[in-house]
């Protein structure tokens, strides 16, 4: 494999070779230490959206990256599903389908499974956003189904994080988990063609402001018919500017590269294998799994 060759490949923008690219890199394929190693990351914001199943964080994806196609930006779409890869794929697809945005050359989709993930987003993912930065994608959206983990892992490898509620949320609100108010930069009370809108917006931005750390907006849009994705683009770039002054940017560094190191490590790691061995060893007397794990530890 001629890593080197790959790596121009995907810099000059050639779509095939950036889907191959990840595909390599996210198999874990030997030797793609050395393409990722040869990557060229540009500074570009990285927007993760999250939200409850149905929100509309499709349809706001498929706006948000209509908006900016407009303006002349590259843009990446990472879609992470976990129950299903073609759920959200196939869903976003069609709108981009009729929207004539499906094969626009500014325009590149990809579907991630959250299999074998680390607490929820797939491990290929801070990879494939690094490709995507490497062959000059000008901006990068991750979707992520709400459930569990992911919703507040995906703000790890955001630059900023968007939390997409409805004005039904109005009660649920109340008991939003904390770490979902927390991780929001920016809030989107969509669906607000929906009664009682403008009253749950105004409620979010009283939450926003008694309980953030940070300054968080709120952005009522109708991602149906693209009403406030304007505001949405330039609360996400006003964010994003406000980051480079940030501490959080390099503790989301830092994260990053948690996840690079626990990649590293964990590679020799086969959990089949250890199930194996244990099956025997953990009806030994006096084992211990605390004692045992010490066998993995790189300082010993
Ligand atoms: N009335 C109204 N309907 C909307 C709006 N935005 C999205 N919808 C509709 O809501 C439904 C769900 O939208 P999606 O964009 O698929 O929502 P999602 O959050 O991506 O859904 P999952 O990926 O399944 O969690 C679709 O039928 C949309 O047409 C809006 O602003 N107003
Ligand atoms: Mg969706």
């Amino acid at each position: 494999m001629d890593w080197q060759l790959l790596s121009q490949q995907v810099k000059s923008g050639e779509t095939a070779a950036i889907a191959r690219a990840i595909s390599l890199v996210e198999n874990n394929i030997s030797g793609c230490s050395q393409l990722l190693e040869s990557l060229q990351l540009h500074p570009i914001p990285v927007v993760g959206i999250t939200g409850p199943p149905g929100a509309g964080k499709s349809s706001i994806v498929n706006e948000l990256a209509q908006f900016w196609l407009g303006q002349n930006l590259k843009v990446a779409v990472i879609a992470v599903d976990p129950s299903s890869p073609f759920n959200f794929g196939a869903l976003l697809g069609d709108r981009l389908r009729m929207a004539g945005l499906f094969t626009h050359p500014g325009l590149f989709i990809r579907s991630l499974s959250s299999r074998g993930s680390l607490g929820g987003l797939s491990t290929g993912i801070l990879e494939t956003i690094d490709i995507f930065k490497h062959a000059g994608f000008d901006r990068i959206i991750v979707e992520t189904v709400g459930v569990g983990q992911s919703e507040v892992e995906i703000a790890g490898v955001a630059d900023t994080t968007i939390v997409v509620t409805v004005p039904e949320s109005g009660d649920e609100v109340q008991t939003l988990k904390s770490g979902v108010m927390e991780i929001a930069d920016v809030f989107v009370v969509n669906k607000s063609d929906r009664e009682g809108a403008a009253r749950f917006a105004g409620h979010l931005r009283e939450r926003a402001r008694e309980n953030m750390t940070h300054e968080t907006q709120v952005i009522e849009t109708i991602a149906t018919t693209g009403k406030g994705i304007d505001l949405l683009s330039e609360a996400i770039s006003s964010h994003y500017r406000s980051l480079s002054q940030n501490p959080r940017k390099y503790l989301l560094m830092a994260e990053k590269l948690s996840r690079i190191v626990a990649k590293s490590r964990m590679q020799d790691f086969n959990t089949e294998q250890q199930a194996r061995i244990l099956q025997e060893e953990a009806n030994k007397p006096g084992f211990n799994l605390y004692v045992y794990a010490n066998q993995f530890n790189v300082n010993s």
